[in-house]
């Protein structure tokens, strides 16, 4: 049996002084079972807790970390920055540097504006939306999550599904109600949502992969239809790809799909593991931010030195192996075809991005069928995984990621822990 006396003593200390002991909820583990593990460094694909406990890591920060941990040239690029001054809270020449690199990657992305975190993107890219349409609804999918937007936390995915937290306290109703939650996938509802209101729409945005009920690819056609309404009734597509972008593709979602969004947010691997989020389209939009135009928005360290100089590494050294996304999906494959012999799941994977959920049978397309998964059954085998040496999304609501540091072993040894987590 591993022993987690310290992460223990550390948890406890916390709790006194942190809400739940964890600066994020997903940290919590509440829903396999466990306290939470402290962890205290990472090498490539692996990861060491607090006791000196080794992991094969398939959490990467929730997905950064496309490289793995420490990456030399990523951690070089960061340091060397970091001694060059923190932050000048004026521009730097690495921020444009920056901003050219996404605009090559993702074409629909002609102007972008850096932030400091995912949900600082979303909710720029919100209010962009409603000030170009002077419309106020959103439609959103119900299991997807934005970051802790007031108006995107409405039937919200990660930590709030996982936890099951109901409801939205602390926003006001009249901002839940502009806030319309649809069912993923469901090109009816979404017909009918066009048809009842499609002259109030701002928006609609969506992770065109969802990650955060697990991961959930669109059906076929189905982004192709939101283009199109969006389109015809005059309201903008934001595609959230904080999580797929640079991730299913150097170009991310939009270019595995084939499908250009108004807007796009960005996060995780552009920051390179350090805080860094984007949004960005078209030039004419995104001329409307402050100080081009009359849409606020800022932030003290928005494009800080080192953050922008991990993200900067990160994308070059995805541009420059493209055989990476390759490799990746050649491994993820193995792992997920391990897993599903292994275990009783249902695998869903689009290139590096997975999650097995613990129900057979029936496809899972959208909340309703990922909330039908064992979630007692997922605890067990996360625990045992634990044990094992892997370390995973402590959800059954999220998505797992591979890195561009597994190896084979690491696979295998994977596949091994599951094989006795299943108590074969
Ligand atoms: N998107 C991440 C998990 N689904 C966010 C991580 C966090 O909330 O800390």
């Amino acid at each position: 049996m591993k022993n987690f006396t310290r992460s223990q003593e550390i948890y406890r200390r916390a709790l006194a002084r942190i809400p739940g002991g964890v600066n994020s909820p997903v940290r919590a583990f509440k829903s396999v079972g466990m306290d939470p593990l402290v962890m205290a460094r990472g090498a490539g694909a692996h990861l060491w807790d607090a006791d000196g406990n080794e992991y094969v890591d398939y959490v990467l920060s929730w997905g950064p970390l496309i490289l793995g941990h420490a990456h030399p040239e990523v951690v070089e690029a960061a340091t060397k920055a970091l001694a060059a001054g923190s932050s000048f809270g004026a521009s730097t020449e690495r921020e444009m540097l920056l901003a050219e690199m996404i605009h090559d990657a993702l074409p629909s992305v002609e102007k972008v504006r850096l932030v400091s975190s995912g949900t600082e993107a979303t909710m720029s890219a919100l209010r962009l939306a409603r000030a170009a349409t002077g419309r106020s609804l959103v439609v959103k999918f119900e299991g997807c999550y934005h970051g802790h937007v007031d108006a995107l936390l409405v039937k919200a995915g990660s930590g709030v599904a996982t936890l099951g937290i109901p409801g939205t306290p602390g926003i006001p109703p009249e901002v839940a109600g502009q806030t319309l939650a649809l069912p993923f996938n469901d090109a009816d509802a979404l017909r009918a949502c066009f048809d009842a209101h499609g002259d109030r729409i701002a928006c609609v945005i969506v992770e065109p992969v969802v990650g955060n009920m697990g991961c959930v690819p669109p059906l076929p056609g189905y982004l192709q239809l939101m283009r199109d309404l969006t389109a015809r009734h005059g309201a903008l597509l934001i595609f959230d790809e904080v999580m797929t972008g640079f991730r299913l593709a150097y170009g991310g979602a939009q270019k595995l799909f084939g499908i250009k969004p108004d807007l796009t947010t960005l996060g995780k691997i552009i920051g390179g593991g350090l805080p860094v989020g984007a949004y960005g389209g078209a030039a004419e939009l995104m001329s409307q931010i402050a100080p081009e135009g009359p849409v606020y928005q800022a932030g003290t360290l928005s494009g800080n030195p080192a953050a922008v100089a991990a993200g900067l590494a990160t994308l070059g050294i995805l541009k420059r192996d493209p055989a990476i996304y390759d490799r990746l999906e050649a491994r993820a494959a193995k792992l997920c075809e391990g897993m599903a012999a292994a275990l009783p799941v249902t695998v869903n994977r689009v290139g590096s991005m997975f999650t097995f959920f613990f129900q057979r049978g029936s496809a899972i397309t959208g909340w309703d069928s990922a909330a039908r998964s064992d979630t007692t059954a997922f605890g067990r085998y996360y625990r045992g995984m634990i044990e094992g040496g892997v370390f995973l999304p402590p959800s059954q609501y999220e998505a797992a990621f591979l890195s561009a540091a597994h190896t084979d072993a690491d696979v295998e040894f994977t596949v091994d822990a599951a094989r006795h987590a299943a108590g074969e």
